[in-house]
């Protein structure tokens, strides 16, 4: 098994017409399909949202079926042409980008809600539906489906089973794959491939679904999906606890679960954070205060009440300075509100700040946070900490005034990821590799489990076409 090459974008030529005469090849290919050239029409399918420089591709292609992606990947070997699938460009790893040129085919068409069955409790999807229309599709029904990324707005299933999506409620209902049955999906060959089950459970074979998901695009291009469903919990208590420090308030995390609870989501804010989020911020955060916990709990009936109290005195216990409890599913939504506000109000203070999504284990959050803050102060960058504390999973900002800055400030990106490392933790708790973190993948993972996955790359996408540049670091340096 060779090691798929790495296909770069110099070897063919690249320009308006030849970009024209692809998307006429394409169009031939798939009559009646939305094919776009590269350039000013495909402008919108040159970036998500890594702040990542854009990568125009040379074609866009809106697939209707799984017919069509099985010709495009058929096309895509023929011509030796990189496929880069995308679902609603909301990544946060330029895992959608097309580096190395190449044909970005788009999922977005392909949304419809196949099937909520509530006799069986799953759902049946396609890659380009809206995560928060199938979420309000199942609560129509009783039914609850808790993988909640912040965008969820806007982001499509595909690209959550694609990254292994999580998300504030992950803490006590896992991430994307954890709800995930069974999916269909093309081979870079252009086979049809169906894995996993209906039935909730099933353990024949190797899981060649859980291996598709968090696999970003690079192994196969899922065009189905089979997705677990719950009942919805009828109950729901939320708090915000407020603290003196951000120290205090990571402190504060360890006594909820010391207490011997499980909220469904304990989200953290930084002082820093709070600054930049609260003047526009629905919730108005009181004066003076250097830290903050949105907990939750679900369930059914008054113990979720108890355990909310109970949250309530852990935390003052820990040096709380104010708990205050939603009211009313309207307090409720502010405080989300908030909290889902957070990374674009940061971005709009400091457009050229860089998030990371690092997370340790949940023992060491208070290391992380004083390592985070002692990088900021050693090269004189403001720094915002906020996300997911109940799973460790922080969202470390450094907050850049300029592109100069931020160039020079590489270096403290990668500090953040070496005290991450030397925690015990992990490059990316949810965001995936991508483009953006693959320099650092050889950081937190042996040579030998990097040959092994460049070996079932190889054995999925021998010609190295699908996504290529996505995930490891790049053999030749390039
Ligand atoms: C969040 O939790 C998202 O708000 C976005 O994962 C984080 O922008 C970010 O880095
Ligand atoms: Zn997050």
């Amino acid at each position: 098994m060779t090691v798929p090459a790495s296909i770069p974008s110099r070897a063919r030529s690249r320009g308006p017409e030849s970009d024209a005469a692809l998307a006429r090849q394409l169009s031939v290919l798939l009559p009646g399909a939305t094919v776009l050239p590269g350039g000013e029409r495909a402008e919108a399918y040159a970036r998500d949202e890594s702040g990542l420089p854009a990568y125009p591709p040379e074609a866009v292609v809106l697939a209707r079926s799984a017919q069509d992606v099985q010709a495009v990947l058929r096309f895509s070997r023929e011509q030796r042409i990189p496929v880069v699938p995308r679902g609603a460009g909301s990544g946060k790893s330029g895992g959608a980008l097309a580096e190395r040129g190449g044909i970005v085919l788009s999922l977005e068409k392909m949304n419809r809600i196949v099937e909520i069955s509530r006799a069986d409790m799953v759902c049946v999807v396609e890659p380009g539906v809206v995560l928060e229309t199938l979420q309000n599709a199942v609560e129509a029904e009783g039914l609850f489906y808790p993988p909640d990324p912040n965008s969820q707005q806007w982001c499509s299933l595909g690209g959550n089973l694609a990254h292994n999506a999580g998300g504030p409620r992950a803490l006590k209902y896992g991430v994307t794959r954890d709800w995930v049955l069974g999916c269909e999906a093309v081979l870079p060959t252009g086979e049809l491939l169906r894995c996993g089950h209906r039935s909730w459970k099933g353990v024949a074979g190797y899981d060649v679904t859980q291996l598709l998901i968090g696999s970003e695009g690079t192994l196969a291009i899922i065009t189905k999906a089979t997705l677990k469903l719950i009942p919805l919990p009828p109950r729901v208590e939320t708090l915000l606890a407020f603290f003196p420090d951000e120290d205090v308030t990571a402190a504060a995390v360890q006594r909820i679960f010391a207490e011997g609870l499980l909220p469904r989501a304990c989200e953290l804010f930084d002082g820093a954070t709070m600054r930049a989020v609260g003047p526009r911020a629905p919730f108005r955060f009181p004066e003076g205060v250097g830290g903050a916990l949105i907990v939750e709990f679900d369930g059914h009936g008054d113990g979720v009440a108890e355990e909310l109290a109970a949250a309530g005195e852990a935390c003052t216990r820990a040096g709380a300075l104010d708990v205050v409890a939603a009211q009313d599913a309207a307090q409720r939504r502010k405080i989300w509100e908030t909290r889902r506000m957070t990374s674009v109000a940061l971005k709009d203070l400091r457009p050229h700040k860089i998030s990371e999504d690092v997370a340790v284990p949940r023992g060491k959050l208070v290391d992380l946070i004083r390592a985070v803050r002692a990088i900021g102060q050693r090269h004189g960058i403001e720094t915002a900490c906020y996300g997911h504390a109940g799973d460790g999973n922080l969202h470390v900002n450094l907050l850049f005034g300029s592109p100069e800055e931020q160039a020079r400030g590489h270096e403290s990106v990668a500090e953040v990821i070496g005290a991450t490392l030397r925690l015990g933790g992990t490059i990316t708790g949810e965001h995936g590799v991508g483009l953006a973190k693959r320099d650092f993948l050889a950081g937190e993972q042996s040579q030998e489990l990097i040959a092994l996955q460049r070996r079932l790359k190889a054995a999925f996408d021998p010609e190295g076409l699908l996504n290529p540049g996505k995930i490891f670091p790049d053999p030749e340096g390039g």
